[in-house]
């Protein structure tokens, strides 16, 4: 087994993560799988194989009830998981969203399923349960009173966060995850800015274990600078977690391999990670694309990681002061070619 990749000089958490869903059977909404679905235990040693350190998972495939099982496996293959998180976007009951349903009996499911799914969190060990926002939306205006919909999410996140401070202490915190569209035409907690006023919302109490997991192509789905997105996480303080992939364009979600589209602006990244010390862990959400054959689906997390290094890398060495006298010369095009010259230069 090849052994885990780490970033030089990596404060905190260092190793890469990946979801199991990131290693799916090749579907996509106009068509079927492309090949046989690799049951979610057996992706555990995949995931070790192409390097990474962390795993994830929704509580539909990894299941409550698979939980030890899972642990046991992972522990064996030296992996652990970065965070667990609640499926409400495949179930149909949750087809108009758990938390913002107009339904109370829905949103109490929602709830439901949601406390179970800390507990599993706490199984595995991790310390994070990740809140996709997912189904929470409308696709019609005025199908749901946008200003109760604040409210119904306030007060289902402060359920959430009683309970896990009334069982785990600060042990485990939660990171919602905003996107602006897909499956829905509008999604509540849409970006970074819309989760940050949420928590805002929330009680005391709670607040300071409710932080966000922005995705950077995310941001991009939305028109919005992802680099600018973290570093409003950071200072606010609440960067607990990150998925990183790439996004051709505003279109469909794509999850493509981090690197791929915008190189430059993922170093831009790197940099502002590694001078805020990020401690927390660094996963990718990629999908393994519905043409390549089953024998090559890990290549979307090699492609990612090793870019990753690379840029990593490159990163340490971009000279912070450089970057300190362009700004105070206002010299903005010449600090875009520096960056340019420390990604491409020899
Ligand atoms: C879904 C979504 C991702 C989220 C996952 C966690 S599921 O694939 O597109 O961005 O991180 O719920
Ligand atoms: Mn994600």
């Amino acid at each position: 087994m090849p052994s885990p990749i780490l970033l030089k000089d990596k404060v905190g958490m260092n190793g890469l993560g990946a979801g199991v869903w990131n290693l799916g059977p090749g579907t996509d909404p106009f068509g079927g799988p492309t090949r046989d679905a690799i049951p979610m235990l057996d992706r555990l040693p995949m995931l070790a194989d192409a390097g990474m350190t962390y795993y994830e998972a929704h509580d539909t495939e990894i299941t409550a009830a698979d939980a030890p099982k899972a642990a046991k496996i992972a522990k064996s293959l030296g992996l652990k998981c970065a965070m667990y998180t609640p499926s409400f976007f495949t179930a149909t009951e949750f087809k108009d969203g758990a938390m913002s349903s107009n339904d109370p009996a829905i949103r109490k499911k929602g709830l439901e399923n949601a406390l179970r799914a800390v507990d599993t969190t706490a199984l595995l060990g991790a310390k994070t349960m990740v809140f996709w926002n997912g189904r929470e939306g409308f696709d019609f205006v005025l199908a749901k009173s946008g200003r109760e919909v604040v409210k119904r999410l306030v007060e289902g996140f402060n359920k959430v966060g009683a309970y896990a401070r009334k069982n785990y202490g600060t042990k485990i915190k939660f990171a919602i995850e905003p996107k602006p569209n897909e499956p829905r035409a509008n999604m509540y907690l849409a970006n970074v800015g819309e989760v940050l006023y949420l928590i805002s919302r929330l009680d005391a109490d709670v607040q300071p274990i409710f932080g966000l997991n922005p995705e950077t192509a995310h941001s991009r789905i939305a028109g919005l600078d992802y680099t600018w997105d973290i570093e409003l996480c950071l200072e606010a303080g609440k960067l607990f977690h990150i998925h990183l992939n790439a996004q051709d364009g505003q279109r469909y979600d794509q999850d493509l391999p981090f690197g791929y589209t915008e190189p430059l602006k993922d170093l831009a990244l790197c940099v502002v990670l590694q001078d805020a010390k990020y401690a927390g862990p660094i996963c990718f959400d990629v999908k393994a694309p519905r043409v390549d054959d089953p024998a090559n689906i890990s290549d979307v997390l090699t492609v990612s990681s090793r870019n990753l290094v690379w840029l990593w890398e490159r990163a340490l060495e971009v000279d912070r002061k450089k970057i300190q006298a362009f700004r105070a010369e206002n010299r903005l095009t010449a600090l875009s070619g520096y960056l340019a010259e420390c990604l491409y230069g020899r």
